[in-house]
């Protein structure tokens, strides 16, 4: 069956605030999310990682006219064999790929693979059962189109063999859809995460944006207009002591 976080190890309520939606990179004024499938609600998190032989992916749809992904975000917890450790010295390797949807679950071979290696992780500050640090991802990549009003699936699994006493999960999200699929090889069908146990949550925490062609926010659009009055200003001022 598929590898869950301990679950029974550390049932504690979490009275911990999320902090980390207002972390994001330095792009993120311009970014639109296109999918929101959240942020980690801190309930558990699941094994992802080539490394202990177990993938896991979740569904996407995009709306017309935001089917353009350039930046996806995600979040994960590093997790020993025993159910302790937390020490991601090593460095990541990421695996992403979106699959098409093959009757409600991810077909077998991916649409698109990128290896993308060490995207640098960021500390939140929070914690998974008080005690495993919250990391979160971020990777810019090329424009990808995808067909909107489609089901697809993404699949984010890391590669931790460097480190022995360390593995890598991916944390869970109150999004409502609910459901995310599993598999140990990249020949196998999928299975529905969930099935075996209906009171974890079956989302993953991934943010699919778009970085390109969008409105600036308020904010940027006031600063602009500042720079330029202080422009025109200086171009007045210039133009004065000229005629003085
Ligand atoms: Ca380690
Ligand atoms: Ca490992
Ligand atoms: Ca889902």
């Amino acid at each position: 069956m598929s590898a869950s976080i301990f679950k029974k190890v550390c049932q504690i309520s979490l009275g911990t605030t999320l902090s980390i939606l207002g972390i994001t990179t330095g792009n993120s004024a311009f970014a639109a999310t296109i999918f929101d499938n959240g942020t980690p609600d801190l309930e558990t998190a699941w094994l992802s990682d080539f490394a202990q032989v177990e993938q896991k992916a979740d569904d996407f749809t995009l709306s017309v006219g935001n089917n353009t992904i350039s930046n996806i975000q995600w979040w994960g917890v590093y997790v020993g064999m025993e159910g302790f450790d937390n020490t991601p010295t090593e460095p990541d390797d990421f695996t992403v790929r979106i699959f098409e949807d093959a009757e409600g679950s991810p077909s077998v071979n991916p649409l698109m693979e990128m290896n993308l290696g060490d995207v640098g992780r960021v500390a939140t500050g929070d914690k998974l059962y008080e005690f495993f640090d919250i990391f979160e991802y971020q990777v810019n990549i090329p424009q990808l189109t995808l067909t909107p009003n489609t089901t697809y699936w993404l699949s984010i699994v890391n590669n931790t063999i460097a480190d022995p006493d360390d593995d890598w999960y991916w944390l869970t999200s109150a999004a409502a859809q609910g459901n995310s699929y599993y598999r140990f090889d990249d020949s196998e069908s999928w299975s529905e995460l969930n099935q075996f146990d209906s009171e974890l949550g079956g989302d993953l925490a991934f943010q699919l944006s778009n970085d390109s062609a969008q409105v600036p926010e308020p904010a940027s659009v006031l600063g602009l207009l500042a720079l330029g009055t202080l422009g025109a200003g200086s171009v007045l001022k210039r133009n004065c002591k000229r005629k003085s």
